[in-house]
């Protein structure tokens, strides 16, 4: 026995002690699927074969080398994070990280034959594919609007763009076996005071309604909505706040995607997901870190993703849950980007799933407040690092100290030809 399974095992008995089953624990932590996000890997950029500038204020910073600039440079790149990560997961992408544009197509009249490797690529791997239209980045996005412009030639361009996003995902989710989570985020909003507020979210209200029209059952798409607090550009109105995709989602039952990078700095999402469950709510988790004005860092360990881990594996009873990531970092490494933001959000659920909570909440139950706050902080300290590390090992993937030196040989023998 090595000393990995020699640590699980003390580690186990700690746990049993407390009423905790590290093996049932680890069996959730395998059925967790996250969807992670291709857009890391080529910065947002898309494969459409012409210069977009980077508009709608998905802001990439960095220039480390190695980009992926075709979507078979891309899985290949996804290939070797997944294999770095436990569990099986799934891919999400973005309407623009196209296989192919065909002679004179443009984004409105995409087809499954666009992303046709992608599904194939997918299917072999028996991997669940999400996507999203991407409703910014292109000369149609007119003085920041999409889907809410005034101009009914530049919505309706959108609103089939999104139509077809859609029947592309229906089409994943028939041949997948699983239903694509396409996620509506337009990045429509005004960089100053707007004369009109009401109006651009009357049109953004009636794009959406045409952009769903369309009904696919939802065991091939599952549609989400997008909101967020502000962009670069759109500091001082975003047209899909939240209060309106809130409102959007649970009047035509959407799941509602909370992006943690996408609210105040200090306000956290973690507390939002029970008050959504409990009311039949579903949601698309964007797990993010924002700092500062940056919604998309990569993930860390820290309190905020531990209480959306923590109030994730207490709500979602019922697979209501969707959990995707989405930051994009260009600063480093993209695939160390990935597997660094991913593992952090497996060990926080994982911490999630160790918490001895039936005890605390019977402290709580009895008013013993005292005990239940000295419970929550001594459940700090239980050794769920021995569990992960044998998670990895168990799940034939590296420890938390062997997966850099993976990388690096990745980095040296493929990304760094590409520059
Ligand atoms: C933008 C939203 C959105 C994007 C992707 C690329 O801030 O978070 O989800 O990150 O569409
Ligand atoms: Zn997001």
């Amino acid at each position: 026995m090595n000393r990995t399974e020699q640590f699980y095992n003390l580690a186990r008995e700690q746990y049993a002690e407390l009423g905790v089953d590290t093996e049932q624990a680890l069996r959730r932590l395998d059925a967790t699927a996250l969807s992670l996000h291709a857009w890391q890997g080529d910065d947002v950029a898309g494969f459409e074969g012409v210069e977009h500038a980077l508009t709608g204020g998905c802001q990439v910073t960095g220039n480390y080398p190695g980009r992926a600039r075709t979507s078979a440079e891309l899985r290949a790149d996804l290939d070797r994070a997944l294999t770095l990560l436990p569990g099986r997961h799934r891919v999400n992408l973005q309407g623009h990280e196209v296989d192919r544009m065909l002679p004179g197509q443009d984004r409105d009249s995409l087809t499954l034959e666009n992303f046709s490797d992608w599904l194939d690529w997918a299917a072999d791997r028996k991997l669940g594919l999400d996507i999203a239209p991407a409703y910014y980045s292109h000369p149609k996005l007119d003085h920041g609007l999409s889907l809410s412009h005034p101009d009914a030639g530049i919505r309706r361009f959108w609103i089939d763009h999104g139509r077809a996003i859609r029947r592309i995902g229906a089409a994943f989710g028939r041949r997948l076996g699983t239903p694509a989570v396409c996620n509506v985020w337009a990045p429509d909003g005004f960089k100053d005071t707007p004369a009109d507020r009401l109006a651009p979210r009357q049109r953004l209200l009636e794009s959406l309604d045409a952009t769903f029209a369309e009904k696919f059952p939802e065991n091939e798409l599952l549609d989400a909505v997008e909101s967020k607090l502000f962009g670069i550009g759109a500091e001082s109105c975003t047209v899909g706040s939240h209060d309106f995709y809130l409102t959007y989602a649970a009047r035509r039952n959407k799941l509602i995607c909370l992006d943690s990078g996408h609210f105040h700095p200090t306000e956290s999402i973690a507390d939002k997901i029970s008050a959504i469950c409990c009311q039949q709510g579903r949601i698309l988790l964007h797990v993010s870190r924002g700092v500062r004005w940056d919604s998309d860092h990569v993930l860390v360990l820290n309190d905020e993703l531990l209480g959306i881990a923590r109030e994730t594996v207490a709500c979602n009873t019922a697979d209501q849950i969707h959990i995707a990531l989405d930051y994009f970092d260009a600063s480093i490494n993209r695939v160390a980007a990935w597997v660094i933001g991913t593992r952090n959000l497996q060990k926080a659920l994982l911490i999630g799933l160790l918490e001895p909570t039936r005890s605390i909440q019977a402290r709580e139950a009895e008013w013993d407040f005292s005990g239940r706050l000295a419970e929550q902080e001594a459940a700090k300290a239980l050794p769920w690092g021995a569990v992960w590390e044998y998670y990895c090992m168990s799940r034939g993937v590296p420890g938390d100290a062997g997966f850099m030196a993976e990388i690096r040989a990745y980095e040296k023998s493929v990304l760094a030809q590409r520059d």
